[in-house]
């Protein structure tokens, strides 16, 4: 799936800005047949849920109506006309005027609806959305909407961070020409000095013409067909840190006319996971950073370029090399700010609770088995399925995605676990045979009773010893961290990295005694992890949990959301920020 840009051909609008916004209780029947009858406006892109002040709508669950209207550019006569939505999270029916022309389900990917023919270039619109915040067992993420004694729906789900809800990313209208190019896949391997591109282009009849411009905006090779390949003399690599992107030229051509054209970026480098290795351009790569979340005061999940700056700059002041798209595909704006700026991105899936020992606590034994025909069975698998192809197809030609995660915390010790995962491993080597592929394991899996690491490239392990468990004690923590972390190595013979460790920490809050909650607890707990991983040889990699403070749903063990932020959530530094950005620059003398 491209994504929408400019070119000789194409044309762009921004539908971005207020919208028309009601709850469903509140819309009355078919409300996109006619104008909203509302006095709210809501904010696009951004996550609804803390625009206004009525805690109905913050907590419903549900329909929830965004309407404007929208005038097809009159140049676009004899144009193809379509309609991109970059996320509605969780769910979309998209109506111009009276018509149903769009569905999808899953938030955090793209989809678009075809308006060519259903409304005239220079006429106007009236484009509603239904957006639909509820999560069941056959969606990723999974949830449960159950009804309370009141008669009103509550939602429950099995991650911490807040069922922010809304159409969180931009919403553009652009033109191509008829006959169009669809799809473009780049590839790219090294040899000696050259790279070696494979491409491919879906398009409308006509002949494919496409040529490699490089940062000066010299032609280096070009190629004919649909399908191809050419070397790059002298290539100059992608690398961590030293982004280098080449523009690939694509053009249908036909009788000498161009008949459409478009400019896909890519960049050339190799990522190849060998023993406990894992290479990049064939150099060992050690990961440092965070796992993220999209998440900011009001705009919630909704992206802001802002944010998208001030954090990447953050992340490299730590000296943090990578992050991980935790636990959702961002906005594509991030992986492209990642591509040019050589950020190492590990990009992960929405597959966040498939984890029903979760709700046993500490014992780790849920009410029920997790994998299983009443709870996740084939149709959650089948959603699974959709989401890895959508995330492929969205993002298989960033350089900076290194690696895909295609869940969060599974219940990869319970049962069932191999027949869920093993055809979605394989699907997703098929969609994308280059990159390796991992899952973040939660405490419950350990390398004794884990059942499916060995169908994944690299051992991403999730780890909270000295936080939930040996709560204080970092002494102990060390022993039992380090014995886990050596079981995975022993058993896998595969790469090893800590994908999250973390404590809580109320910025301000100090101690002389290992405290949890204080800001020296929180250094202090990373040191420990850190000198675990500093013994052992097969560590590839440490992300913090998390980069900044970000909202929860309530709960008792949650104060203002989760405080494992590095960053608060207005992005100030807490005291292990400090420790981190030592470790990260070498200023600890380390490198
Ligand atoms: C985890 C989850 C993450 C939570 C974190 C925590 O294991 O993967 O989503 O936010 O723990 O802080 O509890």
């Amino acid at each position: 799936m491209l994504s929408v840009t400019t070119t000789s051909t194409r044309d762009v609008t921004s539908l971005d800005g207020l919208w028309r916004f009601a709850i469903d209780s509140r819309a009355g029947d078919e409300p996109w047949t006619a104008r909203l009858d509302t006095p709210l406006e809501a904010a696009v892109p951004a996550s609804y849920n803390d625009l206004f002040t009525d805690p109905e709508i913050r907590d419903h669950v549900g329909i929830t109506w965004y309407q404007r209207q929208v005038r097809i550019p009159r140049g676009w006569v004899g144009q193809r006309t379509v309609l991109r939505f970059g996320s509605v999270t969780h769910a979309a029916k998209v109506y111009a005027d009276d018509r149903l022309v769009a569905e999808h389900t899953g938030g955090y990917t793209p989809f678009e609806a075809d308006l060519t023919g259903v409304v005239e270039p220079g006429a106007e619109f009236r484009l509603t959305v239904a957006v639909d915040n509820r999560l069941t067992a056959e969606t990723i993420p999974p949830g449960t909407v159950s009804v309370g004694q009141d008669g009103r729906e509550k939602q429950s789900y099995l991650h911490d961070f807040y069922n922010y809800a809304g159409i969180a990313r931009s919403v553009r209208l652009y033109s191509t020409p008829p006959r169009f190019i669809e799809d473009i896949t780049v590839t790219t391997e090294v040899d000696g000095s050259a790279g070696l591109v494979d491409y491919r282009v879906d398009a409308g009849e006509g002949a494919v013409r496409v040529r490699a411009v490089d940062e000066s905006g010299a032609v280096v090779a070009e190629a004919e067909g649909a399908q191809g390949s050419f070397r790059i003399e002298d290539v100059e690599l992608w690398r961590p840190g030293a982004a280098y992107l080449y523009d690939l030229v694509v053009e249908l051509v036909d009788g000498g006319e161009v008949v459409d054209a478009y400019t896909q970026q890519f960049g050339v480098r190799t990522v190849e996971v060998r023993g406990a290795q894992f290479l990049i351009n064939g150099e060992p790569f050690y990961f440092t950073g965070f796992g993220k979340h999209e998440d900011t005061v009001v705009r919630g999940k909704g992206h802001d370029q802002a944010h998208l700056v001030h954090d990447f700059q953050l992340m490299q002041w730590c000296g943090a090399n990578s992050f991980r798209t935790a636990h959702y595909p961002y906005d594509e704006e991030v992986l492209d700010f990642a591509d040019r700026h050589g950020i190492v991105v590990i990009d992960e899936t929405a597959a966040v609770g498939l984890n029903l020992g979760v709700q046993g606590g500490l014992t780790g034994i849920g009410p029920q088995p997790t994998f299983s025909p009443e709870t996740f069975g084939d149709a959650t698998r089948a959603a699974h399925e959709q989401h890895l192809r959508e995330l492929v197809a969205r993002d298989k030609n960033h350089p900076s995605v290194v690696m895909w995660c295609i869940a969060n915390e599974p219940a990869s010790n319970e049962d069932g676990a191999r027949e869920y995962f093993e055809p979605l491993v394989k699907l997703t080597r098929e969609l994308d045979p280059t990159r390796p592929l991992t899952y973040a394991a939660v405490m419950f899996a350990h390398a004794g009773n884990d059942q499916i690491a060995d169908l994944f490239d690299v051992l991403a392990i999730n780890r909270y010893y000295g936080w939930y468990v040996f709560t204080g004690d970092l002494a102990a923590a060390e022993d039992v961290l380090e014995q886990d972390l050596r079981g995975w190595a022993q058993r896998f013979g595969k790469p090893v990295m800590m994908t999250e460790y973390g404590a809580d920490t109320q910025p301000g809050l100090h101690s002389v005694w290992d405290a949890p909650w204080s800001e020296e607890y929180q250094s202090d707990f990373l040191a420990m992890n850190h000198r675990v991983f500093d013994r052992i040889p097969e560590f590839v990699g440490e992300h913090v949990w998390n980069f900044a403070d970000f909202a929860t749903g309530p709960g008792i063990h949650r104060v203002d959301g989760n405080k494992k932020g590095v960053f608060t959530r207005d992005r100030k530094p807490k005291s292990a920020a400090f420790a981190l950005r030592r470790r990260w620059t070498g200023l600890d003398g380390r490198k």
